[in-house]
């Protein structure tokens, strides 16, 4: 039986996914490296120096180690910028009902996200006290696909892994979640079109009828 539900962040929960497209989208321009919406689903789950290692398969030179550091935070400063106009509005469509139906049938909620971000997306989204535990890229060593921080959500929360549902929007975190021994539901556009998923949905609310 499925006894803990941890939800992925950008793209399950909020609409963040767009933002991090619109951020590489800038400085890919200004670097001149093409860059589109279908290298962008490459990036889902995966950490800022992954991404960006993707990004610059199309450069046309290579970059130095130092130049990559500061291409990454160049990023991330555009990210964090749109940031800071994040509300509840950005919630995606079910995410707050499902949350609180979770809540009422006491099923434990956890946060496994990639993101260094997750405690400033959390607090503009209004969920910064929502969730039992929250692990996030400030806690891990290794990103989906490794299943290190759906492992430490739920070791958090102190639930087995088999009793666990991951909800991820991302190919990388689906086989995060398989790695970790854990159920797992493909949200979205990307998540429809994974074949590992034990559970293809179109809207993050649909896993009420799988609990
Ligand atoms: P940051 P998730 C992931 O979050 C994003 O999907 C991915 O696009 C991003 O590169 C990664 O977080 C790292 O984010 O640069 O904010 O640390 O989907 O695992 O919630
Ligand atoms: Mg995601």
């Amino acid at each position: 039986a499925i006894k803990a539900v941890i939800f992925d962040l950008d793209g399950v929960i909020v609409s963040t996914d767009e933002f991090h497209y619109q951020a590489w989208k800038k400085m890919s321009d200004e670097e001149g490296i093409s860059f589109n919406h279908t290298i962008n689903n490459r990036l889902r789950g995966v950490s800022r120096m992954e991404s960006l290692n993707i990004i610059l398969e199309r450069a046309e030179r290579e970059y130095t180690a130092e130049e990559k550091q500061a291409l990454a935070e160049r990023k991330n400063e555009y990210y964090k910028q749109s940031l800071v106009n994040l509300t509840p509005d950005d919630l995606l469509p079910g995410a707050k009902d499902t949350i609180d139906e979770l809540k009422r049938r006491k099923v434990k909620i956890a946060i496994g996200s990639s993101s260094k971000n997750t405690p400033t997306i959390l607090k503009q989204i209004g969920l910064a006290d929502a969730f039992d535990a929250v692990a996030d890229g400030n806690d891990i060593t290794h990103s989906k696909p490794d299943p290190e921080v759906f492992l430490l959500a739920a070791s958090k929360l102190g639930i087995p892994p088999e009793e666990c549902l991951v909800v991820e929007d991302a190919e990388a975190g689906v086989q995060a979640a398989i790695a970790g021994g854990m159920n797992v539901a493909a949200v979205g556009d990307a998540g429809l079109h994974s074949q590992d998923a034990d559970y293809r949905l179109e809207r993050v609310d649909e896993i009420l009828d799988l609990i």
